[in-house]
């Protein structure tokens, strides 16, 4: 396979809203430049992007796929992404790498939720965008909405590059604006007709044809001296125009297309390869110090790895695009963040699930390889002697949570690991197994997302687990100060255990004063893991506790609040004074002393109005004006307080704080009252009372799950 260089290599990124016709326009794009020689379908199930079991099971994309067409002189990089939102990883990482983005618009409805979903995204990346109307064949297709739309929404940078003679099922020619012909297409699309724009359309072609020549003039001083002096430009004129527009995001060129046709991927290749900016031409990468590493191949290698995917029967595939320098088969770089050394033995450009051996890739050039031992999703490998890490790719927080319970306890640990390979593959899907809810929690982007979580457990790894509402992970405090003492004592048979302890405990506070009822021996601040403090003193006179135990009583003050006396969470916030106790001079050891310690504390917590807290978060959610009120009324059943409005752009935010408890399956609700327009994020705010009824029933349940 020809291996091309930095100047002929083009990365674009297939984006767009789900069902608009990405997929098959990347199989149309492969058939058109001959790298296939029959088309795929969706319904057939044999397209070469979407070739995993789940997206024949489901009929659409769920993993973005690497694809190569060499179209003229420049081999085009294609990365087609699924279009629904809960796959929003895989769509940022392959923004993450592209050097121009496609946005696929569905001719038969114009900007619709998806697209305004994704170009939250693409709007964090400023690369240059292609925006490609297709289905303009569907007998349902208004091209001219479908433009408006376009302008309405992203603005005066859409640019009109083409529109079709007509469409819906007798959509056969495109008039080119930029060249000035009509594209005439066989009825079974291919290689179309160049022919000249009839009389019938002429106005109309000559009239956007000025406002494109215009448009291309706007980007350049000298073109628009040009343009002054000839009150025209030449085609190549015209490209360098589009092409300063698009990469400062003043030009939006838009085509159109039938990809389930065959008609007008050409074209858009034909532009791709003529206008859309070489890696060398787009903003380059940075390292984590800040500082630019320009794509050249004369320099040592370095590699981003922005995809991992574990194939069955062959291993893990690593897909990566050279930042600088070149790589061999026979390349040995070095992981910047683990240390590990990755020897490669093959390199590949990949076509869905096909493997196209290399000798070589360059500097600004995607590929894939095979069983690199430690190198994961987001990291750097770079040539020894060369340290350098890419900045990564920052995903999106998790919106939604999932505990998962294996069916077969045997099952526990496998499902874990299963869980956190999935991860590595994955960074959206997060896996944490919380210790102090008991709980393997799996966090992900949606409803949809997690369901295809559980897919991959049960069809590819035989595990069955069910996906339930997780623990909420409550604190318990205390809202006054109380006195307990415990004695504990062992002395039948054998070595005795001999401890009593007398303690007060008290609601802690910043900036507390010292206890007044007792001399302070010692004492000690303990932030705790969990949050909030545990002041520790030593009041004991006269030495009725040896020094020695107190540790020890520590000890089971702390291990009681590991597990709250009410419902077994976390305790945070209290001072413990030990004021008193006893020894036996043979039996008295740590052990009597930590349980006694324990026993106290519990004792005196339970007298001191223990109080269970909740985590709260900040909401912050975004959805289209006319929305507004059925979210906030949701949000009111929610025990939301609002604490403000705003607004974003298109989009109206509420602020508010809810807790934690209320926001099971938020995401799947937002989405359902807003029709999906609603977006939202969640923040981790701060403990809060929860309300008596709650505690009360909480403390019940939690007791029935045998959690204390
Ligand atoms: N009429 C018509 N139908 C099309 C065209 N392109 C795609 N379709 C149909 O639209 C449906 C969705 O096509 P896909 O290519 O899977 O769309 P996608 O954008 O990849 O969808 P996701 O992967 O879910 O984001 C399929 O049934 C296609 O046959 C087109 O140009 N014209
Ligand atoms: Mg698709």
């Amino acid at each position: 396979m020809k291996v091309y260089d930095e100047k002929h290599i083009k990365n674009i990124v297939l984006l767009g809203a789900p069902k608009s016709g990405k997929t098959i326009l990347s199989e149309d794009m492969l058939f058109e430049a001959g790298i296939i020689h029959r088309r795929g379908t969706i319904e057939g199930k044999n397209t070469i992007s979407d070739y995993h079991e789940i997206e024949h099971e489901r009929g659409n994309s769920v993993f973005a796929t690497t694809l190569h067409t060499e179209w003229r002189d420049y081999k085009i990089n294609i990365i087609d992404t699924p279009g629904f939102d809960d796959f929003a990883g895989e769509m940022i990482s392959s923004l993450r790498v592209a050097d121009t983005c496609v946005l696929v618009i569905n001719a038969q409805h114009g900007v619709e939720v998806g697209t305004e979903l994704i170009w939250n995204y693409v709007d964090q990346f400023s690369k240059p965008i292609i925006l490609a109307i297709n289905q303009v064949d569907h007998p349902k297709s208004d091209f001219d909405s479908s433009i408006n739309s376009l302008k309405e929404r992203f603005g005066k940078a859409v640019t009109q590059m083409q529109y079709p003679v007509s469409q819906g099922e007798s959509f056969n020619s495109i008039i080119d604006l930029l060249k000035m012909v009509m594209y005439k297409f066989p009825t079974d699309g291919g290689k179309p007709e160049k022919l000249p724009i009839p009389d019938s359309e002429k106005e109309k072609a000559n009239e956007l044809h000025n406002e494109l020549v215009e448009k291309a003039a706007e980007n350049d001083e000298k073109l628009m001296e040009k343009y002054f002096e000839k009150g025209t430009l030449d085609e190549d004129e015209m490209r360098e125009g589009l092409k300063l527009g698009m990469i400062h995001h003043d030009v939006f060129p838009v085509f159109c297309m039938s990809g389930k046709k065959n008609m007008g991927s050409g074209r858009l290749m034909g532009f791709i390869d003529n206008v859309a900016p070489l890696p060398i031409e787009a903003k380059p990468e940075t390292g984590s110090d800040g500082k630019e590493i320009p794509y050249d191949k004369t320099k040592p290698a370095v590699l981003f790895v922005f995809k991992t995917h574990l194939e069955p029967n062959l291993g893990k595939l690593t897909f990566f695009k050279v930042i600088s320098g070149e790589v061999t088969p026979t390349s040995e770089l070095i992981n910047s963040q683990t240390g590990a050394v990755e020897r490669f033995h093959q390199i590949f450009i990949m076509d869905g699930k096909t493997r196209n051996s290399v000798d070589k890739l360059s500097a600004g050039d995607i590929g894939a390889t095979l069983k690199l031992k430690d190198t994961y999703t987001n990291q750097t490998l770079h040539a020894k002697g060369f340290d350098v890490t890419i900045q990564p790719i920052e995903y999106p927080e998790p919106r939604i949570r999932t505990a998962v319970v294996a069916l077969s306890k045997n099952d526990d640990e496998k499902i874990g690991e299963v869980l956190h390979k999935i991860n590595h593959e994955d960074p959206t899907l997060m896996v944490e197994y919380s210790k102090e809810l008991r709980q393997l929690i799996i966090s992900g982007q949606g409803e949809l997302h997690l369901m295809i979580c559980k897919w991959f457990l049960e069809n590819v790894y035989k595990l069955h687990a069910d996906f339930v509402t997780p623990r909420i992970s409550y604190r318990e405090t205390i809202r006054r100060s109380a006195l307990a003492s415990y004695r504990h004592k062992k002395q039948s048979g054998g070595a005795g255990q001999f401890g009593e302890v007398y303690l007060k405990i008290e609601p802690y506070y910043d900036g507390m004063p010292e206890p007044t009822d007792y001399s302070v021996r010692g004492k000690e601040f303990i932030d705790l893991e969990w949050g909030g403090k545990l002041a520790f003193y030593n009041c004991i006179v006269g030495g009725v506790i040896d020094t020695r135990f107190i540790p020890s009583i520590l000890k089971g003050v702390m291990e009681k609040m590991e597990q709250g006396p009410i419902t077994g969470s976390y305790v945070r916030d209290v001072r413990v004074c030990v004021y008193d106790g006893k020894m036996h001079p043979v039996d008295s050891n740590d052990i009597s002393f930590k349980i006694a310690g324990m026993m106290a504390f519990k004792d005196a917590f339970m007298k001191a109005e223990p109080q269970l807290l909740e985590p709260i978060y900040d909401l912050e959610v975004m959805m289209p004006e006319e929305m507004m009120g059925d979210v906030m009324g949701d949000l009111q059943t929610r025990r939301s307080i609002i604490m403000g409005m705003d607004s974003k752009g298109k989009y109206q935010v509420i602020k508010a704080r809810t807790p934690l408890a209320e926001l099971d399956r938020y995401s799947t609700t937002l989405r359902s009252i807003t029709q999906g327009r609603g977006m939202f994020k969640q923040t981790f705010a701060d403990y809060v009372v929860v309300p008596f009824e709650v505690q009360q029933k909480l403390s019940k349940g939690v007791q029935e799950l045998e959690l204390v």
